[in-house]
């Protein structure tokens, strides 16, 4: 029997519109005119990245990783991996030296491509990691990528892929020891872009303002899966910059972002109930948004903005309903599980908790991740005996089944929608000469949600510079994960077992950022 075709490509690109020459993207930030992109260029430029891709003779589940700026062309390599039936492997541009060693080290990927600018470090950790091909991609449409890619024809069939094969690893970090990769099938992806395009009423004419990085699930996934898989127009912004955006909100009909960006558009006085008119649909998601910030958008805009949950491992869960009649939009809450997702909420000791009572959160259904990159055992001890993803998030059910999240049991930042793992930064910290501990925790911030901080003890007869420690990291990490302001103190709060009290940290510092 023929195997059926459940390739995520070959679905968005059923979904193209019959008129392949109207706009699919127009580019709307940077210098000079707008660029445009029609369906036709989408659909030539990844069968050109897919032919590439074929012609290097690649073994089955080849990684294909991408450290590039966010640009239409580095989309059309994701669609370009996907057709090819390759899996797509992006990193974010934040990302230094010693992170991406380990993420190279840990994929071994058959392809790396890069900027023209990092290709002398990032090609000679490829290299030593065993990998073949280093491309280039620069945001202005330069690089040995295209180039290559030029050379092939604009034709190309995608290859046959089954639901449970992977499209993507999307690395997310552990809470101790180093990031995982989260291994998503094309049909985990599919399943759920299909979901959100009838939960959220994805309709003709929507056009999408994207302004997320495209290395994460929000922008990646559940941004551009929904504009392609609805034939939708996107106004795409490399950056964000509010200013920007706002301008072209009167020709939008649906935004996406992470709470941030609500904030930094709040901040904006050309932000009111005029420049809004057209849009139908503003969605949040990635981080708490803050009751404050729903409040205010609704006074000043007369939207009530969505927020939903969702998670790498899982792609979106819950969501704040889209029809009235499938109740209110309540802010503070993340709405309700998906069709064909299961929610619940357990106890530490794995029973139910009562509606409206405290717990973990659990999910299963198609979306669910299976399981991260070569690392059955932690996969193991994130899903429980029968079978539900553990997700690290603390909260509670309702007895209709709205969902609202209250904590992490996983000790996690969560900085203007990027994950920090306090433990990976303490790691880096403590290893600084004269350093005999630290402690890195989050606090409120106003505008990134929370702000990184650490406390740091000296050994002994050692001086330490809080500064000299924030420069030395800067070196080191992605900058979004160094601590906005680092303490030097002489000892860390413990409770009688010895345990440091983060909590005690995060209260003393609460009112750090704050104005
Ligand atoms: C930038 N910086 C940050 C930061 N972003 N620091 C902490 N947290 C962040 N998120 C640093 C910069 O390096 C700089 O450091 C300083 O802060 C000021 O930078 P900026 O110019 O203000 O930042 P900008 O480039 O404008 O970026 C801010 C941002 C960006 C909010 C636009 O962080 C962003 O795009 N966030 C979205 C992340 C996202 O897509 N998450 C989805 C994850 S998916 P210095 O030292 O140079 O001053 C997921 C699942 C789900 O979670 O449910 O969706
Ligand atoms: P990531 O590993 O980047 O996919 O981050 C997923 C985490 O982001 C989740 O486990 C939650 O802790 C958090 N998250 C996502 N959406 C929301 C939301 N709407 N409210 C609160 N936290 C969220």
């Amino acid at each position: 029997m023929k195997p059926t075709q459940e390739n995520l490509f070959a679905a968005l690109r059923s979904a193209f519109p019959t008129q392949l020459d109207a706009t699919a993207i127009e580019a709307a930030d940077g210098e000079g005119a707008p660029r445009y992109y029609t369906w036709r260029d989408l659909d030539r430029a990844s069968a050109k990245i897919a032919n590439l891709l074929a012609s290097l003779d690649l073994p089955q589940g080849a990684r294909v990783a991408a450290q590039t700026e966010k640009s239409v062309e580095a989309l059309m390599l994701y669609l370009g991996v996907l057709r090819a039936g390759y899996v797509y492997l992006p990193l974010n541009t934040a990302y230094q030296s010693s992170e991406i060693e380990y993420f190279i080290g840990n994929a071994e990927p058959s392809v790396v491509v890069c900027t023209g600018r990092n290709h002398p470090w990032v090609s000679k950790i490829a290299f030593k990691a065993g990998t073949q091909n280093v491309f280039t991609l620069n945001e202005d449409r330069t690089g040995s990528l295209l180039d290559r890619a030029a050379q092939h024809s604009d034709e190309h069939t995608p290859a046959v892929k089954q639901a449970d094969d992977l499209a993507s690893i999307i690395y997310t970090s552990g809470t101790t020891g180093r990031s995982k990769g989260a291994m998503l099938s094309h049909g985990n992806l599919l399943s759920n872009a299909q979901v959100l395009k009838t939960y959220w009423g994805w309709r003709k004419g929507d056009v999408l303002i994207h302004a997320l990085p495209i290395f994460h699930v929000h922008g990646l996934f559940v941004a551009l899966h929904g504009a392609l898989l609805n034939a939708s127009k996107m106004l795409w912004f490399n950056k964000f910059d509010p200013k920007a955006v706002i301008a072209r909100l009167p020709e939008a009909t649906v935004f996406m972002g992470v709470p941030t960006l609500y904030v930094r558009m709040l901040a904006e006085p050309a932000l009111n109930r005029d420049v809004v008119k057209s849009v139908r649909l503003f969605i949040s998601g990635s981080a708490p948004l803050l009751k404050e910030t729903f409040d205010e958008w609704r006074q000043r805009t007369g939207h009530t903005i969505l927020e939903r949950y969702g998670m790498s491992e899982t792609i979106m869960l819950t969501s704040n309903p889209y029809r009235a009649e499938d109740g209110p939009r309540i802010g503070g809450t993340v709405g309700y599980a998906l069709p064909g997702v299961g929610v619940r909420v357990h106890s530490d000791e794995g029973r139910p908790v009562p509606a409206g009572e405290i717990g973990g959160i659990q999910v299963r259904g198609p979306n669910v991740f299976k399981g991260y990159w070569r690392m059955p055992e932690k996969t193991a001890e994130e899903f429980t005996a029968d079978g539900w993803f553990k997700t690290g998030d603390v909260g509670k059910m309702e007895a209709d089944g709205r969902v609202t999240i209250v904590g992490r049991s996983k000790d996690l930042i969560i900085s203007g929608g990027y994950n920090v793992y306090p433990a990976e930064i303490e790691g880096f910290i403590n290893e600084m000469p004269g350093v005999a501990e630290s402690a890195v925790v989050g606090v409120p911030h106003p505008d990134f949600g929370e702000g990184v901080i650490a406390v740091v003890v000296p050994k002994p007869t050692h001086t330490l510079q809080a500064d000299a420690i924030i420069t030395a990291l800067k070196g080191k990490i992605a900058n979004f994960k160094v601590p906005k302001k680092v303490f030097v103190l002489p000892d860390l709060p413990r409770n009688a077992m010895g345990k440091v009290q983060k909590n005690v940290l995060r209260e003393q510092h609460k009112g750090l950022f704050q104005h």
